[in-house]
Formats: structure tokens, sequence, C-alpha cells
């Protein structure tokens, strides 16, 4: 689609293998490295093709240049994308790991123009397996020297991210009281939820998986069915599940001030931002928020930071999305266009210390 072609235009590098050991497409996505090496993580999942596939690996490497330029990092944004069949359970045991190294070397080919990462479908102890064939590899285990889940540093920077967006709608960072929807309860969802409801927010949650309701019950949330939570009439929504929440259908029917979660590419398309700006709906661009993981696992393992310093930087989260809502109501625009004007002046070189806010 017209889209897909006016993102590959900005790509730098976009490599399409078949791994030797697994048959399975991997698709490694390189969009920018004018800041440095680019950083982001390992998707694996099924699509219904591997065009499908590149698609999602262009724009979520897109996204991840923005993510990283606003958080301040040296490092520019990619992605690798590994295409499973429609409807394939998730790989175990010898597939995993031969995927894994298949996965590895890719990684090892772009010879550190691009460092992998946990995604959709990953985690530490694939990064471990990614690790036997390339160092270009963040958030392994910590018995492999790596830092780790990176879950609970993008959860706690989107805690401070909904804080920000509840200071600039409602005057006070202090969310005790206010509805807050929580569309998601995995790893990054549920550890927010319990931060939330710690600091007496009025929860509303949902998720596809039946069995995460025991979640609700412990947190004091309310659950609804995932199709009617974002039409719940809330403070702010949380969108931290999947991607493509936002359609312009959905876009006209949310009944929220403010939308801010972790996932990634939340908007099915860029149209979108311009139609919630015009419903008074302000949406924290999913770039800004999700940027915890990354934030921390670039000060624990390039700056070899404690972890109370990467936790400050995360925390940071909050003040950039804060500039990034002044500078969209100073101009009467959708922030996402005010946070992309501020991440291309960064990686122009322009912007030098925007990041900081
Ligand atoms: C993301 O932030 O979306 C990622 O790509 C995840 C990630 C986290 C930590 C290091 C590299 C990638």
């Amino acid at each position: 689609d017209a889209m897909v072609e006016a993102a590959a235009l900005e790509h730098e590098r976009v490599v399409v293998t078949r791994g030797r050991r697994s048959g399975r497409t991997v698709v490694v996505a390189v969009h920018s490295t004018a800041l440095g090496p680019a950083l982001g993580g390992c998707r694996v999942r099924p699509y219904a093709g591997w065009r499908a596939g590149v698609a999602d690996a262009l724009r979520l490497s897109q996204a991840m240049t923005w993510k990283a330029a606003l958080a301040g990092l040296a490092r520019g944004g990619g992605k690798a994308v590994v295409v499973l069949p429609p409807g394939a359970a998730a790989p175990a045991g010898a597939d995993r790991e031969a995927l894994m190294l298949d996965v590895g070397d890719a990684v090892a080919d772009l010879r550190g123009a691009y460092w992998t990462g946990p995604d959709v479908g990953t985690g530490p102890a694939d990064m471990d397996v990614v690790g036997r064939r390339t160092d270009h590899v963040f958030c392994r285990t910590s018995a492999a020297g790596g830092s780790g889940d990176s879950g609970p540093a993008t959860a706690d920077g989107t805690v401070a991210a909904v804080r920000a967006l509840a200071a600039h709608l409602f005057g006070t960072d202090d969310v005790a009281g206010l509805r807050i929807g929580v569309l998601g309860l995995g790893s990054v969802g549920g550890r927010l939820v319990r931060t939330l409801a710690a600091a007496g927010a009025d929860l509303v949650v949902a998720d596809a998986d039946p069995g995460r309701r025991v979640l609700a019950g412990e947190v004091g949330a309310r659950w609804v069915a995932p199709d009617l939570l974002p039409v719940t009439d809330l403070d702010l929504l949380v969108p931290a599940a999947v991607g493509g929440l936002l359609t312009p259908e959905l876009a006209g029917r949310l009944r929220c001030a403010g939308v801010v979660g972790p996932a990634n590419n939340q908007l099915a398309g860029e149209e979108v931002a311009t139609t919630l700006h015009r419903r008074g709906v302000v949406w924290a661009p999913d770039y800004v928020v999700s940027a915890g993981g990354i934030v921390r696992a670039v000060a624990r393992e390039l700056d070899a930071q404690p972890e109370s310093v990467a936790a400050e930087r995360v925390a940071g989260i909050g003040t950039t999305l804060a500039a990034v809502l002044r500078d969209a109501a100073a101009a009467d625009v959708p922030p996402h266009q005010a946070a992309l004007t501020r991440a291309r002046a960064i990686v122009a070189g322009a912007g030098a210390g925007a990041g900081a806010g």
C-alpha cells in the first residue's frame, strides 16, 4: 500500500533472508543509523505472508528511529521480524533455537549497523541464543551478562508518561481517582496496572486471554471485554497490547480525554492522529511512551550505569512527553506532528539537546 511505499523510501537497508536452519523468512529493516547503530527488537509472530512481515518491519523500524532520537539516545532505528505462517504456534525447543540462531546470523551479517533485542514473541532466553552468533544483542539474561527483561522498564516509562499526560490534561500528575483503562495485561500491562492501582487509579482492564482476569481481581480493577474497553467512559486509555488499535472507525468512538500506552504502532493510519486531535483526544505518541526498555538497556549495557541511574533516565520519558505536549498545544497540532518535528530535527543534527525536553 501507499504508506508502506512511502516508508520504504526512507530506509537505509532492508534485508529479507531465509534462515538456513529454520527455513523461516527473517526480515531486518534498518531505518536510520544517522545518530548511531540502529537499535530495535526482534518480533516473532504469524503474518499473512512475508510481505506483511516486511511491511511491519518497515513501520516498526521507522518508529524506532523516532523512539531512540526522542529518548536522547545516540542510536538509530531498526527492527527484525521472523515471519511465521498464519495460525502457527510459537516455536519451541530445537525449532526455536534454530530460529534464533538464524536471527543471530542475520544480525551478525549487518556488522554492527543493527543491534537486536526482545520484542513481541521473544525474550531474554532467546537473546542468549542470538548471542551465540553475534555480540550485537541487548537484554540477554543476567546469567549471560545481559540486562534481562525489558518489560518492567517499559512499564515504568509508561507510568511516567501517564503522569505527564494527566498533568497536561488535568493539572496534576496524581492519578488517584482517575479512571484509566488498560488494554492488555501482559508483562508490561500487568506491571502497569499494579503500579497504577497502588497509586489509587480507578482501573478498567481487558485482555484477550480470560486467564488474566485473575490479575484484575487482585488489583481491584473492573474487567470488561477487549472490544468494549476503548469505548468505555475513561479519563485515559492505555493500549498495552499489539498495535493497530486506533483505526479511523474507532478514533471516532473513543470516550476518553487522552490515550497513552506502550503498544507499538497504535495508529492504523497516520491520519488517525489528526482525527483524534480534531475530536480533542490527546494521543501521546507510542514511540515516546514506550522507550523505557531501550533507555534502560542502553544505560545498563552500553553506558554501564547502575539501576538507579537507568531508572532516572526512564523517568525522563515523562519530561520528554511533557515537552512534546507543550509544543503541540502551542502550535495546535497533533502531538504526533510535534514529536516527529522534534525527532526529525534531532536526526538531522539540528536539535541537539532537544531529546531531554
Ligand atoms: C522497542 O523499544 O520497541 C524495542 O525494540 C525493544 C528493545 C528493548 C531493549 C533493547 C532493544 C530493543
